[in-house]
């Protein structure tokens, strides 16, 4: 794994301040290591002030710094806005789950940093028995969901967007939104409780039909106006089926970035599902909408519906190379081209590559079984004669039998990218 970089200095002692500051709030664990050493080391830095409301008694949320806690170095993220994009080239050698540190981030905001002690789960509304509204909710702490039955599950969690630049740079559409490449992508191994145990002990009622999980983070402003707090229903069948309030993360706790204390998992879904930080849970019996199931995440344009299409659900299919766009390859040598595969129909049966820009293609060999909601990790051997530019390409069928096509159906916010992605590399 690359070693981060002076730049990347920086963020890791933002880091420290800020982990430093959640052990001050009760947040970390500090087995071995004095109070007065973790003072001295506060002490050292400059987060003066913060560290000020803290010692006033203020546990809740306080805002970070920056969008995103963890830090970001630039080998291993391309920041966007409030996003950070993971790097491909960066994820050779990981193995089949992306380490936490690694990990993608998408953020309508920032991500507020949250102590378990507080967190408390509200589920409330007319999908409920006997509980009249929102003035009677039935509660859930932290302590109280980690005594559930435990359920750890392999999941991907892809942003609905992920890919959204090809339909530019390589179709010539115009589309709105954060300009990913692939990177909006990792599979982490969740642990939680499943959904459909704190639905049923909330008293789930048979009218119920939509529950909408909504974030802790701060309320979303788009064209100045807001639009509440992100928070996107989710029918009833798939909140029971297997949705998870995660509260582990590749066996570690739930990092900041990624919802802590606690997150839905919603797994093969788009991303947007999976909402960090949830504080509550409607249950309702009317279908709800919010515009995280309308103005957003729907497919508009020419080739769709007027009005859009029926709220996204599952991800498309994709592949991508283990390596930065442009990587030098020397000829004459023997290469090992390395790269994932996925889905959100299914696990993946076959991928093919092709080094000569799409007229030859071989098949990749693959290192991990069909297995729905990840990926499937694949390698082919390569050696190029010929020095100059060329075009890498790799196309994965799934279990469903999805190929993935040479054009993707565009759409004005350019989701669900699927096409294959043609990926520069020169022999040198
Ligand atoms: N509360 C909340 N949940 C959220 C978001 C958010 O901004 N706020 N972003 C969503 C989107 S669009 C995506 S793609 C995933 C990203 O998850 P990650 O940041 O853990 O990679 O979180 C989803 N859940
Ligand atoms: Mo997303």
């Amino acid at each position: 794994m690359p070693s981060p970089t002076p730049a990347g200095h920086r963020h890791e002692t933002d880091y420290d301040r800020r982990r430093l500051r959640q052990w001050l709030t009760g947040e970390a664990r500090a087995d071995g290591v004095t109070r007065r050493r973790l003072l001295t080391l506060l002490a050292a830095t400059a987060a003066t002030t913060a560290v000020g409301t803290v010692l006033d008694g203020t546990r809740t949320a306080h805002a970070a710094e920056g969008p995103i806690v963890k830090p970001l170095p630039p080998e291993w993220f391309i920041q966007r806005g409030t996003n950070a994009e993971t790097r491909w080239e960066a994820l050779r050698g990981t193995g089949h789950h992306t380490p936490n540190d690694l990990f993608f981030v998408r953020n309508h905001t920032s991500t507020p940093v949250l102590s378990a002690d507080d967190w408390r789960l509200r589920l409330w509304g007319s999908g409920l028995r006997g509980t009249p509204g929102e003035d009677r909710p039935v509660e859930f702490g932290y302590d109280d969901l980690r005594a559930l039955p435990a359920v750890t599950r392999t999941a991907f969690v892809e942003c609905a967007g992920n890919g959204r630049s090809y339909y530019t740079t390589q179709q010539g559409e115009t589309v709105t939104g954060t300009p990913w490449t692939t990177g909006a992508i990792g599979v982490a191994r969740w642990r939680g409780a499943r959904l459909a145990d704190v639905l049923r002990r909330a008293g789930l009622s048979r009218y119920a039909v939509d529950v909408q999980p909504r974030g802790l983070d701060a309320e979303y402003v788009s064209g100045g106006e807001s639009l509440g707090r992100v928070r996107r229903p989710l029918p009833l069948a798939k909140a029971l089926h297997d949705v998870l309030l995660a509260y582990e993360m590749n066996g570690e706790r739930l990092p900041a970035d990624h919802g802590h204390p606690v997150r839905v998992l919603v797994p093969s879904w788009v991303g947007i599902a999976s909402i960090k930080w949830v504080g509550d849970i409607e249950v309702s019996a009317e279908p709800l909408y919010s515009p995280w199931n309308t103005t957003f995440y729907r497919l508009f344009g020419p080739a769709h519906p007027d009005g859009g299409s029926a709220p996204l659900t599952r991800q498309a299919t994709k592949s991508a190379f283990e390596l930065a766009a442009g990587a030098a390859f020397t000829a004459g040598r023997r290469h090992v081209l390395h790269g994932r595969s996925w889905s959100g129909a299914g696990g993946i049966d076959r991928v093919d590559v092709s080094t000569d820009g799409g007229s030859n293609w071989r098949p990749a060999r693959l290192h991990d079984r069909p297995r729905a909601d990840t990926w499937t990790r694949w390698s082919l051997g390569w050696q190029p004669d010929t020095p100059g530019a060329t075009d890498l390409l790799a196309r994965a069928t799934d279990t469903a039998g999805r190929t993935q096509p040479d054009l993707a159906v565009p759409n004005a916010q350019g989701y669900l990218f699927d096409a294959v992605v043609r990926h520069p590399v020169n022999v040198v």
